[in-house]
């Protein structure tokens, strides 16, 4: 945890932004797998751990808005619980660690509630995205289970996403640590692919390094000789000689915050020509979008620079022609390039994407596009000091997608199909690094892991 004051003080800015009523924090249950006692490794959900930092499952909290009281609800453990869990801190000690100085036990939230109820002030409460939250927000609050879905408060997500989306410097040391666990993920994977090696092999091993960090992973990885499925989370096929192996990953630092990455290689020490042609492209695109950040840049500009520089390399190999700012335009590159060039990253790898995608990436004045490819971006506004976020631009050969489009005629005037057929086969790669806005451009986060063909290369040789 970080100290209290920082809890305060986050929640302090919180009720600054809010006017009346009641501010409802669900945290997460336990979630079992296949019975009651054999669960998932418990997660808390990022904005109790935002506000509260405590990691453990069965608390809430509520911030009454009129009396500025803040409330931490739980219960303290049973003897036997304490017998097969072993012990915890109080509730009381977990109120003082996070600055809350009033406590009450969990049954006590139901009476708080109903008696906002029958009072009629308001409970804000965040969209649950998690069934058990669900279920707690029709009891708590007597509502249906439509309410407790699209019930939520607006003005209560907005001001958690503006806090959220602006990472205090404690934030950023923290995700630049879960960073530096990621790249060691990605080096442990370049050196130590082999041809006859599983994918399962690469993806336990980047595991164990986030593992034996303390943290564990952001997501479920992406360890894949079939990299042109975007989130392809199968790990069985053998690595043939030829091949190249996409490694998306990323590890979480002990307090949760997330780091996200992708790199492409060849499974032999070297990428064979026609790989490197289309690594150098998606490479330049990468770059191309990283020169572009800085603030008050508007994301899917960066995305659509990214888009440019794709669509410009692929006619150059003879795979797109015609004008590349039209054909972008007009979505042609999307057979490419099908998703968006990155996404924000904080408490969780897609920051706050709980809380909704268009209000974290969009906000007012951006509207999401209807277009394929476009409609995939997940970050579109303005960039602000204190964003993270990723770059992550590829280029994708999926083989049912160009067989459709060519059977469906789209994009005559802007892609030669007769010469993609050269590559139906290829896969699919991107590169992938974060970053957070600075005041006049952005800054890498984590040491610099090998990325240009000769880098790449050089480590696959050693
Ligand atoms: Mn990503």
């Amino acid at each position: 945890m970080f100290s209290s004051e920082i809890y305060t003080a986050r929640r302090e800015a919180l009720i600054s932004q809010l006017d009346s009523g009641l501010l409802l924090f669900l945290g997460n249950e336990d979630s079992p797998m296949n019975y009651a006692d054999n669960i998932y490794p418990f997660r808390q959900d990022s904005s109790f751990l935002y506000y509260f930092g405590l990691d453990q499952p069965d608390l809430a909290a509520t911030i009454d808005l009129d009396d500025g009281t803040t409330t931490l609800f739980g219960d303290d453990l049973t003897i036997d619980q304490i017998v097969w869990m072993g012990n915890r801190p109080t509730i009381a000690e977990r109120a003082a660690r996070a600055g809350v100085e009033s406590t009450r036990t969990a049954a006590g939230l139901t009476e708080v509630l109903g008696g906002a109820r029958r009072s009629s002030r308001t409970a804000h409460f965040l969209p649950p995205y998690r069934a058990a939250n669900v279920f707690r927000l029709i009891e708590l609050l007597d509502i249906d289970p439509s309410a407790a879905r699209s019930g939520s408060s607006e003005p209560f997500i907005r001001a958690v996403i503006a806090q959220r989306s602006i990472k205090a410097p404690e934030e950023i040391k923290e995700i630049e640590k879960a960073v530096t666990v990621t790249c060691a993920m990605h080096v442990k994977a370049m050196e130590m692919v082999r041809p006859g090696m599983v994918e399962q092999e690469i993806a336990a091993a980047v595991q164990e390094v986030a593992e034996r960090s303390g943290g564990g992973l952001s997501f479920p990885s992406i360890v894949t000789v079939r990299g042109e499925t975007l989130h392809n989370h199968f790990h069985g096929n053998t690595l043939e000689s030829g091949q190249m192996l996409l490694n998306d990953s990323g590890a979480e630092s002990a307090l949760h915050y997330a780091g996200d990455m992708s790199r492409t290689f060849p499974v032999d020490s070297t990428f064979t020509g026609k790989q490197k042609e289309i690594y150098q492209i998606a490479l330049d695109a990468h770059e191309a979008a990283v020169t572009a950040l800085a603030p008050g840049v508007p994301y899917r500009d960066v995305h659509l620079l990214a888009c440019r520089t794709i669509a410009s390399g692929l006619k150059g190999l003879g795979l797109m022609k015609g004008d590349v700012g039209e054909a972008v335009a007009a979505g042609a590159h999307a057979l490419f390039f099908q998703c968006g060039t990155g996404h924000m990253m904080g408490l969780d790898v897609h920051d706050m994407e709980d809380l909704g995608e268009d209000r974290v990436g969009y906000g007012d004045g951006f509207e999401r596009s209807t277009q394929f490819g476009l409609k995939s971006l997940r970050l579109a506004r303005e960039l602000l000091p204190g964003f993270v976020l990723t770059v992550e631009p590829g280029i994708y050969f999926i083989p049912e997608l160009i067989e459709r489009w060519r059977f469906e005629g789209k994009f005559t005037d802007f892609i030669d199909y007769d010469r993609v057929e050269d590559y139906r086969d290829f896969g699919g790669l991107r590169s992938e690094e974060d970053f957070v806005i600075t005041e006049n451009g952005a800054r890498l986060l984590g040491p610099p892991v090998a990325k240009t063909i000769a880098e790449v290369e050089a480590v696959r040789a050693g």
